[in-house]
């Protein structure tokens, strides 16, 4: 009888059944992917040893460290979850009480829709999340309906309407030379889309101009809507970082509201509570009734079973504790305050350091823009030489994160923008 070691000896030296070469081809003709424009940055910035390096591509807060932030509200909540959470699953749409605290954000605290219970609405994996189960809705129930995205817009939207198979149309958002809203191009593509169009519109703070239109603006383009019956989606990811109060951010979707839409909405907490790898967001969907509210969150849930079956617990509950205890809700407001004011102060001061740098161009732009990014104009050909002589990373489309601005950093980026800007 052979040994134990001679059996194992065996089945070590034994060829594979399936030989390597005919695994391989399996996937051979698999393609690398291209790197994700934003997320790929953050990756090439953390490849470079240039002790240098300052990274403004992805747009997640820092403070004037260069540190990421956890919120005290944040640090308090977690405490009280510490000890207190079980391991269950959440329902499929989430948790209720969070789902209930993030409607009163964006439809307002007293609003009839949330007495009335018209709308439907799940928790989501962040915004993305919220953008990609609207878009499944989308092509399962309106498989006819296209969506027209702003140019430009958060390069994502238009991997998550591709990967949900519906077809994408565009429409004039931002104005090149004046570095503002082309108002007039829009307008005129909002009244040319076919009747009953679905348009993604960015809540406050777009991404990644930084541009939004004016309150008047907005009341133009929400009665142009009406007449057109079109159907506004909102991506809210960045609600109280444009002026820094939640409630004013909301506005553009309460004028929607006050003059009659269906409209639908995805939050996040990624920016505004910092939570962005908890991944906690939420899908809503004002409906006619209650009866069609009540029918729409059956199948979004439907939707999200057999992708991710439920939601995560953890980053819900910590949402709730805050927003449902005034103490801890009134300081995450003075936070988001802090964090909008700091970006704020950080526009001024990298306008200031390139004017006293001697640039012939104008930076006005930069103070005007609001929210995370400013779209500062410059050149994919001008962002590489950023990248390659300075270490600074940013998306080739210009965008400069000012959350990754600080008083440590500011003159030097202003002046490697200088250098590579001032023979344009
Ligand atoms: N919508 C917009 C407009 C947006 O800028 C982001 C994130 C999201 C939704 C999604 O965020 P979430 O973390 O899923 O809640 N934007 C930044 C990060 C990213 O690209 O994922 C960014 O533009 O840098």
């Amino acid at each position: 009888m052979a040994s134990k070691t001679a059996i194992f000896r065996g089945i070590l030296s034994q060829k594979p059944r399936f030989g390597a070469r005919s695994m391989s081809s399996l996937f051979q003709n698999i393609e690398p992917a291209p790197k994700d424009p934003i997320l790929g940055v953050t990756e090439a910035f953390l490849a470079d040893p240039s002790p240098d390096k300052v990274n403004v591509g992805v747009g997640a807060y820092r403070d004037d460290n260069g540190k990421p932030v956890v919120l005290e509200c944040v640090r308090k909540a977690e405490r009280r979850v510490a000890g207190n959470l079980n391991m269950e699953y959440l329902p499929m749409g989430g948790s209720i009480k969070m789902v209930e605290e993030t409607l009163n954000l964006a439809y307002g605290e007293n609003s009839d829709f949330i007495k009335e219970k018209r709308i439907a609405a799940v928790q989501a994996l962040s915004g993305t999340g919220a953008c990609r189960l609207f878009a499944d809705f989308q092509k399962r129930f309106l498989p006819d309906s296209q969506i027209y995205i702003p140019v430009p817009t958060w390069s994502n939207h238009h991997n998550i309407w591709r990967d949900a198979h519906v077809p994408q149309r565009t429409f004039h958002y931002y104005h090149p030379e004046s570095k503002g809203l082309d108002f007039a191009s829009l307008m005129d593509d909002v009244k040319n889309a076919p009747n009953g169009s679905f348009f993604l519109l960015h809540a406050c703070a777009h991404n990644p101009t930084g541009v939004d239109p004016t309150e008047e603006q907005w009341r133009e383009i929400s009665y142009q809507f009406k007449v057109k019956n079109h159907f506004p989606f909102f991506d809210m990811a960045y609600q109280g970082f444009a002026s820094g109060d939640p409630e004013r951010d909301a506005k553009a979707i309460r004028i929607f509201l006050e003059d009659g839409h269906l409209i639908g909405c995805a939050q996040s907490y990624a920016k505004n509570m910092g939570l962005y790898g908890q991944r906690v967001g939420c899908l809503s969907v004002l409906c006619e009734d209650e009866k069609q509210a009540v029918a729409v969150k059956s199948q979004l849930q439907q939707i999200a079973r057999p992708m991710y079956s439920n939601p995560p617990i953890h980053g819900a509950l910590i949402v709730s504790i805050i927003l449902s205890d005034p103490d801890l809700k009134n300081m995450w407001l003075k936070e988001v305050k802090v964090m909008a004011d700091r970006i704020i102060g950080m526009r001024s001061a990298l306008k200031e350091n390139l004017e006293k740098l001697g640039s012939p161009l104008s930076w006005e732009h930069i103070t005007n823009q609001i929210g995370m990014f400013c779209y500062s104009g410059m050149t994919p050909e001008q962002v590489d030489r950023l990248t390659k002589e300075f270490h600074i990373y940013m998306t080739r489309n210009g965008r400069i994160s000012m959350a990754g601005v600080t008083t440590g950093n500011v003159g030097y980026l202003a002046n490697a923008i200088h250098e590579v800007t001032k023979c344009a």
